[in-house]
């Protein structure tokens, strides 16, 4: 009897420090993966926003979704991307030329709308969505709010150490290069970081649920966040602008260019210069109108 009672006392109390050992090493767990981290990154980037104007607490709990994260990785590409690895010249070949043609005649209803609406060529249109996006198929995955937070926090010296320190590898640039593409870079990201925030506000969108380039382009015409919030367009009229459905990235294309000042006459010399502002690249603009001229054969 007392054995047994002994047996049950020591089962007890193992038992108890089972339980004691389960919640106590668990919850520290716990608390890593579900608590909202400070994320210490964004504190400044925060206060600024917060100063211009943004809703505190609506920008705090943006901040706290486990998914917009500081993201050095994602950034490095700004610093050691380089336009001579692309190649726009496959967007001319026969079968590439071919799916343009077959995009221009599934989506003919809208691309005609607004061509007559804009006065833009449908077939630099769907150039430009072609070369952006291969027709719609890329649009890219990476969270724009991460690329363009962690950019915009390199305003911050701290934060703009550590970016320099986790691209030493990889990093073809100098120091004074770097920070020179910092400074400009930053500022940039901020501002459109402000569209962004704008923007997925006024569609109602979960604004870390969008998702683009590696430059935070966005959607089926990759529209860059301030692009988006004054230049896109409700091409399918449900009352909302969605860069990820075809007849607004369509029409949204063809009022940027008109925007810029595209016109039915349009001379090659001005269409360049609008078609740069889209991309700054030569290489970029000479290859759309290749495809356009191929397209109206
Ligand atoms: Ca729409």
């Amino acid at each position: 009897m007392k054995t047994h009672i002994v047996k049950a006392h020591t089962t007890f109390f193992l038992l108890l420090i089972t339980l004691f050992s389960l919640v106590f090493f668990a919850l520290p767990v716990r608390a890593q993966t579900e608590d909202p981290s400070p994320k210490l990154e964004f504190n400044r980037l925060i206060q600024r926003l917060v100063n211009d104007g943004f809703q505190e607490d609506a920008i705090k709990k943006i901040f706290e979704n486990p998914k917009v994260f500081f993201d050095p990785k994602g950034v490095s590409l700004f610093f050691v991307h380089s336009e001579s690895s692309l190649d726009y010249d496959q967007f001319l070949s026969k079968p590439s030329i071919k799916n343009a043609r077959a995009y221009m005649e599934k989506h003919k209803a809208i691309l005609d709308k607004a061509q007559e609406e804009y006065g833009v060529d449908k077939t630099i249109i769907t150039a430009i969505i072609l070369v952006e996006t291969r027709l719609g198929t890329y649009v890219g995955n990476r969270a724009v709010i991460n690329t363009l937070s962690t950019m915009a926090a390199l305003a911050d010296k701290e934060e703009r150490k550590n970016l320099w320190d986790s691209i030493s590898d990889s990093r073809r640039l100098t120091k004074e290069k770097f920070e020179k593409k910092a400074d400009s870079k930053s500022e940039w990201a901020y501002t459109e970081l402000k569209a962004l925030l704008k923007f997925s506000k006024r569609e109602a969108l979960d604004v870390a649920a969008i998702t683009g380039s590696y430059a935070g382009a966005m959607g089926i015409s990759q529209f860059m966040p301030s692009n988006a919030l004054t230049l896109a367009r409700d091409g399918n009229q449900d009352g909302r602008v969605n860069l990820f459905d075809h007849a607004d990235a369509i029409h949204s294309i063809a009022n940027y260019l008109k925007h810029f000042g595209w016109e039915p006459s349009v001379t090659r010399q001005k269409a360049h210069k609008i078609l740069y502002k889209y991309n700054h690249s030569n290489y970029y603009v000479d290859t759309l109108l290749k495809i356009s001229d191929q397209l109206k054969g």
